[in-house]
């Protein structure tokens, strides 16, 4: 039976990960920080093969014990402080987690002699590629990472390639675009907004105060994405991914989508800080930007060309931009309802 460790795995994607290896048979080990404070850790699937360890990537022995007593035949990296509105908050810790972080890992696997028994999974991001001058980006098109995240990323995804070329350690990147779900945290702007839509619609909430309305992002499902993740690991040969939708779409454009998912019209007037959005049935503001939203250097423009994971791995997403929407605000909606009752 396959070992499979993840780190990270009380968040959104550690989750759908864990229901897709155990689906397949895996034994499945989970990294959990010992004050994870995240909202799936009552929700992981019960199986009797799943088994959670207390352990840090900014504590090397925690890692080495665990890593050591598994000998897991894989590891996904899904660990990180991945907030990047935060990491301007808070840049050392970012980088000791996300940047130094992944070489402990790697460490270990070396140190324990397990280069050619471990193979590794890295969460890389499009947030390495930052202020693009070209789009859409594949895995040749250069970085210009925008945030103290971004660039711990950078470390961690070199660090990655580093030990693949260095000790043959079977080691991949897969640059993830955003990924959403029903599971995910509040922080990040697709469920801040179908959470709010939602409560607007059903009278729990009187407005949405977003921040840059004109960011264009490549939004995809995480189930999908934890899908490309196993994929790398089974083909014959470690490698780099972009894993994409293909589409662009702005915050605007996702918050209007979302309202009408909950049954409100939404129209736009105004400028920058003075746009507005205006519920076009009663006339009513429901949305603001407040720059406290904004961040110091931002990225305005995300969209990724998946041609190679689609033609090596066999990969492909499933849900669309549409269906992610209409997904998270039902599952929105519906929660909220039976919180009610
Ligand atoms: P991102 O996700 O930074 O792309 O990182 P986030 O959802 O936080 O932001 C997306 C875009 O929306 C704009 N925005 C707002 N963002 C938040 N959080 N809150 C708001 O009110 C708001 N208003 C507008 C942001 O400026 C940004 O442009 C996610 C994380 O999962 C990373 O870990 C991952 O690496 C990348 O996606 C790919």
């Amino acid at each position: 039976m396959k070992k499979a460790l993840i780190t990270g795995i009380t968040g959104q994607d550690g989750k759908y990960l864990t229901r897709l290896l155990l689906s397949k048979g895996y034994e499945v080990h989970g990294l959990k920080r010992r004050t994870s404070t995240s909202v799936n850790v009552d929700s992981m699937p019960e199986s009797e093969k799943l088994f959670i360890h207390n352990g840090e990537l900014t504590d090397s022995s925690s890692l080495m014990q665990t890593i050591q007593k598994i000998q897991p035949d894989e590891i996904y990296n899904l660990a990180a402080q991945s907030n990047v509105a935060m990491s301007f908050e808070m840049p050392e810790y970012t980088a000791d987690l996300d940047a130094v972080g992944v070489l402990r890992i790697l460490e270990t696997i070396r140190i324990l002699g397990l280069e050619k028994h471990t193979k590794f999974f890295q969460a890389s991001t499009c947030e390495l590629f930052g202020n693009v001058k070209t789009s859409p980006q594949n895995e040749s098109t250069p970085f210009y990472p925008r945030s103290p995240y971004a660039i711990a990323k950078l470390y961690a995804h070199w660090i990655t390639v580093n030990y693949r070329e260095a000790y043959n350690i079977f080691a991949c990147n897969g640059i993830l675009f955003n990924h959403e779900s029903e599971l995910r945290s509040e922080s990040f702007v697709t469920r801040k907004i179908t959470m709010s839509a939602a409560r607007i619609s059903l009278g729990l909430q009187d407005k949405l105060f977003l921040g840059n309305l004109n960011a264009n992002k490549d939004w995809g499902h995480s189930e999908d994405y934890t899908e490309a993740m196993y994929l790398m690991l089974q083909n014959d040969t470690p490698d780099d991914f972009v894993i994409s939708s293909g589409e662009t779409h702005s915050v605007r454009e996702f918050a209007s989508l979302a309202f009408r998912e909950a049954g409100i019209n939404l129209e736009w007037s105004g400028e920058g800080i003075n746009e507005k959005g205006i519920d076009t049935d009663t006339g009513r503001i429901l949305v603001e930007v407040d720059p406290k939203f904004f961040r110091p250097s931002e990225v305005n423009l995300m969209l990724g060309d998946s041609s190679k994971a689609e033609r090596i791995l066999g990969w492909k997403r499933h849900v669309t931009f549409r269906e992610l929407i209409r997904r998270m605000v039902k599952h929105d909606i519906e929660s909220l309802k039976e919180e009610k009752n």
